[in-house]
């Protein structure tokens, strides 16, 4: 990574900066870029590694004066009005701006890689106490978490409790209007269908919410004798099945806004409402967030009545294709398993089981926001990299 450097040149009237490198290959840098990127502690603040001079004070035409290669691993350069900036080799290696050199810095830091699954998923397990004493063990945790978008953490208390000390781990949890943690057991006068005994169809948690929580723990703590199986099935990978399928039904779905309500009393009194799509898409028309839950799905529903048949048969053909028996994987969770989940793109669902006298069945839940969990993901990468 210490390649060094062999010339540097301004070009296009001083507009750009040439770096020829060791091996023969070229950089070329904007000089606006350069001049809005000076390290000098004057235009940068080490301490924050933030930018501290003020978009009012840059000039956007600006043009190099001279530039000089100070030694093999540094230009400097010198402004119009002689403000002198220094860059290191290594650090504008980096922010090349060739399209591989962008598309190498850019999967470091999101990490964008996905290994889709069916009903052949070779579910991940790795104990819990590891992963809260092991570095590695974390980190390998996290990065499978984020390629493959589930693992099964094992062997944690059968208590309450264990979802606190994950969230420690991480950072914090997602607070929501159902408390830090909440419980999934049958209750009465239940505020949510998932606190009943009954089947939960596939679904993401909490669509109802702007910035729905990016990753859920399920920490089940009883488990019923007979049914309460939980189902999972990759939304990416069934988003991609249904465009190729029925790209009609794929378009209607990723584009029609749905309205979600939740209006009721938990960790404080609430009544929210949103408008998501279910299949959520970027630029290039590739799945990035799924939305759905038909038990919060609004009977508000803001299309022309002629849409909304055809919205229907979308929706259906949708969620044929995540029960279909070659996409959809089954488990029944043991006491002290722990399932975390990528709760924008795996959907899960819950066999019913019987109603008995006192609590049969009992999971605690909490979620995480993708923020935080990409944030130690890379944290513990960086760690346990520069250990080995
Ligand atoms: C939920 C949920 C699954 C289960 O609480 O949102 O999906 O197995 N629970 O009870
Ligand atoms: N619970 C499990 O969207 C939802 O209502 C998901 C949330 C109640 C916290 C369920
Ligand atoms: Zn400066
Ligand atoms: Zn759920």
């Amino acid at each position: 990574m210490s390649r060094g450097i062999q010339k540097v040149e301004a070009l296009d009237a001083g507009y750009f900066v040439r770096v020829e490198w060791e091996d023969g290959s070229e950089s070329c840098y904007p000089c606006v870029w350069l001049r809005d990127n000076c390290q000098c502690p004057l235009c940068f603040l080490p301490s924050a590694g933030a930018r501290r001079l003020l978009f009012e004070d840059l000039d956007v035409n600006i043009m190099v004066k001279d530039v000089a290669l100070a030694d093999r691993k540094k230009i400097s350069i010198t402004w119009p009005d002689e403000h002198a900036s220094e860059y290191e080799a290594e650090w504008l290696k980096k922010r090349c701006f060739s399209e591989e050199a962008r598309a190498e810095i850019q999967a470091d830091l999101f990490l964008p890689e996905h290994q889709y699954w069916g009903s052949d998923l070779q579910l991940p397990k790795i104990s819990f106490e590891e992963i809260i004493y092991n570095d590695e063990s974390a980190y390998k945790w996290l990065r499978t978490l984020k390629k493959l978008g589930i693992v099964l953490l094992t062997g944690a208390a059968t208590r309450q409790g264990e979802l606190i000390k994950l969230g420690h781990r991480i950072g914090f949890l997602r607070l929501t209007f159902y408390g830090p943690t909440w419980q999934v057991q049958d209750k009465a006068d239940a505020n949510n269908v998932a606190y009943t005994t009954g089947k939960l169809c596939f679904h993401t948690d909490y669509p109802v919410l702007q910035h729905p929580p990016g990753v859920q723990f399920l920490h089940c703590i009883k488990q019923t004798a007979a049914g309460g199986e939980s189902e999972v099935v990759d939304g990416f990978h069934v988003s991609n099945k249904l465009k190729k399928q029925n790209p009609e039904a794929y378009q209607i779905l990723s584009s029609t806004a749905v309205d979600y309500t939740d209006v009721g009393v938990d960790y404080c009194d609430f009544a929210v409402h949103c408008k998501q799509r279910i299949i959520d898409i970027d630029s290039r028309g590739q799945a990035v967030r799924i939305n759905y839950n038909n038990a919060t799905r609004d009977a508000v529903f803001d299309i022309p009545a002629e849409k909304v048949r055809p919205f229907y048969a979308a929706l259906k053909e949708f969620n044929d294709l995540l029960n279909s028996a070659e996409h959809k994987f089954t488990y029944k969770l043991k006491p002290g398993d722990i399932l975390t989940f990528d709760n924008w793109r795996v959907l899960h669902g819950r066999e019913s089981y019987p109603s008995g006298s006192g609590v049969t069945r009992h999971l605690e839940g909490a979620y995480a926001d993708w923020d935080v969990v990409m944030s130690r993901l890379q944290l513990l990468r960086k760690r346990v990299q520069d250990r080995n």
